[in-house]
């Protein structure tokens, strides 16, 4: 891959690049002076809003509110054991517990339908053809769709209908299923946790919590895994599989990170949501060169895009596209007063761009059905048109750079060189490249597993999820990521998590200097950062494709791995279907946020040791991030000491 030079400046000592990391003190420290701006733009940022909601209503917080029928809402209190109906609080934490979880799917799921169309309507000549013939055909002859012979423009076609069916055919269960291991195939199977269509799923999860119905918190646990299976292994990975057939397999390259990679003399266009459809196709038109000479001819010394959020990720891994933060650093951006245009997609985007952009000369613009906001400029996104489209977004873009008033502008300078683009074919490749132990067509983990069974390595962990205002933004992440690899425990890392490594330089190649004597001798052999970018939230699939595939191949079911995964930040649904699907693969869970269920002791004993009995794992939570490290570390050890190694 090409590295930048501040990569390897070999010439610094290990003090001095130490000292070169972004701290949480100085994230803070932007923000605070981003709020001034805020404040003087007459603007509120989410902490003012936050701040307003605190403390938050008790009987939402512990999830024994209800108002999923109009005799409510029902709360539980001492004097009011059960709501008009009779529901107790563990059904009532319970039904909503599974209605999160059903969100979630359904949105990841539903991202990965427009994929699925996209793919579907893919051509040579049109704004969408094929980048990786190898992938789809691999998974035409997974699904058992005859290849040879064919246009693989009729192949993709054929493959995108597979796909589309898995959304709501009327018998079986979802395909991707065999990409588990034999053991949590079989497992899931004997539990009646195999998902079938995920439409069916998440009807069947509104129809189980719908007033009247299942009212007994087990049943509502179990389909909560249910349903997040058909997400973690139905939507999700359709997504990702899809987007690589239609965008290309992501491959380990450079970026940078933080709202340093805003330019001030530039067009600044930031790409956020999460649907590459969208950020693709303004990436592509945002490189022709006539809307450079556009932007030049306005004063502007080029166009800058740059992703936050999910977005982020996929533009990063696919183009090396800079990444200016995650979830929370979303208002930051236009309070720089450098940001021509916000342009967003799906999922995880305030409402508050619409006010906030107002109080700016930032276009806000909104493109998708699914996501309507306020005070955005509507510009529905459709495949047939994507790329005229994307090129009408960039010269909005470049046509605002006159409007910016400069004395609005403060772009604070941190920001951190990371290496992205660590899929599983990418680990596999970078693993060969040091033992040249190819030993079938995928290639093997053993590098690795061998690494762990040494003690080299102790384990690894999946980092992954949100920022959340109930802790302090990105102190969790970073605090958590730095003690582990500390003590040599290799990161896999995703979404806004994946974000926060990038901000203090964990994806960075030099963060080896931070890491254990373990890990940093196996960083330096293989030429990896400690901490591994896999990609965007649906791109937790690629995670669940590796535990299954270490899991293979070092011979033990997936729960016996010394692998853990961590969402120590987390908010949305989407985060409660994947902690279900991880917790379902056998992948103990390690939350720092308590999900909303803590009014009911069946529903917290459920999640926390419930699971256990069923799948093998659970959540382990602590709102204390050291505390919530330690357990991780601690759980680790315990897996490696029952393993005997
Ligand atoms: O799907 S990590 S805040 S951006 S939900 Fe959203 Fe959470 Fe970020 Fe991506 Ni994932
Ligand atoms: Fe109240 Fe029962 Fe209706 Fe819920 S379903 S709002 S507990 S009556």
């Amino acid at each position: 891959m090409a590295d930048t030079p501040a990569m390897y400046e070999q010439h610094r000592s290990k003090e001095e690049i130490l000292s070169g990391f972004t701290t949480v003190e100085q994230l803070e420290a932007d923000t605070a002076k981003l709020r001034e701006l805020a404040c003087a733009a007459c603007a509120e940022t989410w902490a003012d809003r936050s701040a307003g909601q605190t403390p938050h209503c008790r009987f939402g917080e512990e999830g024994i509110c209800c108002r999923i029928c109009s005799m409510g809402p029902c709360r539980v209190t001492k004097k009011a054991a059960r709501g008009i109906c009779g529901a107790d609080e563990h059904a009532i934490a319970g039904r909503h517990y599974l209605r999160m979880a059903a969100a979630g799917s359904a949105a990841h799921s539903d991202h990965a339908r427009e994929i699925a169309y996209v793919l579907r309507q893919a051509s040579p000549t049109g704004s969408f053809p094929i980048r990786d013939e190898e992938k789809l055909l691999s998974l035409a002859a997974e699904w058992g769709i005859p290849a040879a012979g064919r246009d693989i423009y009729d192949v993709a076609h054929e493959v995108a209908e597979a796909g589309l069916n898995e959304f709501g055919k009327p018998f079986g269960t979802q395909r991707f299923l065999s990409r588990a291991t034999r053991e949590r195939q079989a497992l899931w199977e004997k539990e009646g946790l195999a998902p079938r269509a995920i439409d069916r799923e998440v009807s069947a999860s509104l129809h189980m919590t719908h007033m009247g119905n299942t009212a007994e918190p087990e049943p509502l646990v179990r389909q909560s895994l249910r349903v997040g299976l058909a997400d973690g292994y139905g939507g999700s990975m359709i997504s990702t599989f899809f987007s690589d057939i239609l965008f290309g397999t992501p491959t380990a390259r450079a970026s940078e990170a933080n709202l340093g990679v805003l330019e001030a003399e530039m067009v600044n266009l930031i790409v956020h949501g999460h649907d590459p459809v969208f950020s693709e196709m303004v990436v592509l038109a945002a490189e022709e060169k006539e809307m450079a000479d556009h932007a030049k001819s306005l004063g502007a010394k080029g166009i800058n895009v740059v992703g936050l959020c999910c977005t982020a990720n996929e533009v990063a891994m696919r183009h090396g596209v800079r990444m200016a933060g995650n979830f929370l650093q979303q208002e930051n951006v236009i309070l720089t007063g450098a940001a021509e245009a916000v342009c967003v997609d799906v999922q995880c985007i305030f409402p508050a761009l619409g006010p906030l952009a107002g109080c700016f000369h930032t276009k806000f613009i909104t493109s998708s059905p699914v996501a309507r906001i306020p005070g955005s400029i509507y510009m529905p996104f459709e495949p047939d048109t994507a790329l005229e489209q994307a090129r009408a977004i960039v010269k909005l873009a470049v046509e605002n750079f006159v409007n910016r008033d400069p004395a609005k502008v403060f772009i604070p300078s941190h920001k951190q060189p990371a290496a992205v683009g660590y899929p599983t074919e990418q680990i596999i490749r970078e693993l060969d490249g040091v033992t040249n132990s190819h030993v079938d067509e995928r290639g093997s983990y053993m590098p690795a597993i061998d690494s762990i069974k040494a003690g080299v390595l102790r384990g690894a962990v999946a980092m992954v999820g949100c920022n959340n205002p109930k802790v302090r933004p990105d102190y969790s992440h970073i605090e958590i990521m730095k003690t582990l690899i500390r003590s040599d425990i290799l990161i896999v890392a995703t979404g806004c998590a994946a974000q926060a490594a990038a901000k203090a330089g964990l994806l960075s190649k030099d963060a080896k200097y931070m890491c254990g004597a373990g890990l940093r001798r196996v960083c330096e052999l293989v030429g990896i950062p400690p901490v591994l970018h896999m990609g965007a939230c649906v791109d937790i699939s690629r995670m669940m494709l590796l535990v299954n595939e270490i899991a293979n191949d070092w011979g033990v079911d997936v729960t016996r791995l010394p692998i853990v995964g961590c969402a120590p930040e987390w908010m949305s649904e989407k985060a409660v279907a994947i902690a279900n699907y991880v917790v379902a693969t056998g992948i103990d869970t390690y939350l720092g946020i308590e999900p909303q269920v803590k009014g009911s002791a069946e529903m917290m004993r459920l999640i926390t040791e419930g699971t256990r009995k069923i799948t093998g794992a659970g959540y382990i939570i602590n709102t204390d991030p050291h505390a919530l490290v330690q357990a991780m570390i601690d759980g680790i050890e315990q897996k490696r000491a029952l393993l005997g190694i």
